[in-house]
């Protein structure tokens, strides 16, 4: 057995945190990572017929049954992740009842996975039911997309389009844009449904003066377009108060998005 803490995804993981951290996203406990894994790259590093202890999820998971997430723990900090990974952060495994996590690796001083594992596994079975590579959901609070929700109409459609004005390359890092939910209360199932059925459209999805949701490949690419919505964020708080003298105009968001060959959402731009 290899030493998992030599493991790519293990490295990765906690460098993201850090990341995160670093930008300022994630104060105290805020945010959230889950990251499918393979059974193969797992059982390098660890039993996987030893099963640590069981947690139940609270609900069910059937498309998810035997396979393997290494999950951020509920109350843990992401400033601490690279430092601890065990403590930090579990490997677990979706039980064959399709409702309990079994515990492989971590969560070591008796803690579980992030309270926001709903939204997180839902998520996990809409993206993956639209795009089977998806193996990445991450959640968190980044300052300037907050910020923006005070300020901005609460629209998929206006809120995107904002986002896409902001920077020239938006449109075409998130062509699908970015969905958008109103304040719900977070932890529950009920906003893990939601989210869910805007992951099924979206790899972006704004949780109404809350924070952020992203799906993606890896957790670069994820990490990626959060930044990439954060950045444009920050841009429209910088200029939201000054008058504007200049704007990238919707016939030239279509010329990018046509010129860079992406699928975008035509019906939101104003053609
Ligand atoms: O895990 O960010 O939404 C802390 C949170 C909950
Ligand atoms: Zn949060």
């Amino acid at each position: 057995m290899k030493d998992i803490s030599t493991a790519p995804f293990l490295k990765k993981m906690c460098s993201t945190a850090s990341n995160m951290y670093r930008l300022g996203w994630d104060e105290r406990n805020g945010g959230n990572i889950s990251l499918l894994l393979d059974e193969s790259e797992v059982s390098e590093y660890i039993d996987t017929i030893r099963v640590i202890r069981t947690i139940p999820t609270g609900f069910r998971a059937d498309s998810l049954i035997g396979k393997y997430f290494l999950v951020t723990g509920t109350g843990k900090y992401f400033k601490n992740v690279e430092g601890d990974p065990e403590n930090n952060l579990g490997i677990i495994r979706i039980a064959e009842d399709g409702t309990t996590a079994e515990l492989l690796w971590g969560y070591s001083d008796g803690g579980k996975f992030t309270s926001e594992l709903p939204s997180h596994l839902m998520s996990h079975m809409a993206r993956l039911s639209v795009n089977p590579e998806n193996r990445v959901i991450m959640h968190s609070h980044p300052t300037n997309t907050l910020a923006m929700n005070y300020v901005h109409e609460l629209d998929e459609k206006k809120f995107t389009h904002t986002l896409w004005e902001m920077c020239t390359e938006c449109i075409v890092v998130f062509p699908d844009g970015v969905g958008v939910l109103p304040w719900m209360l977070c932890g529950t199932n009920e906003i893990g449904m939601a989210t869910a059925e805007k992951m099924k459209e979206f790899r972006l999805v704004v949780w109404g003066m809350h924070g952020i949701y992203g799906a993606g490949k890896d957790l670069d690419e994820t990490f990626g377009l959060i930044e990439t919505v954060e950045k444009a964020a920050q841009i429209y708080m910088l200029t939201a108060h000054l008058p504007r003298k200049n704007t990238i105009k919707d016939s030239e968001m279509q010329e990018l998005a046509e010129y860079f060959g992406v699928d975008y959402r035509k019906d939101f731009l104003n053609l």
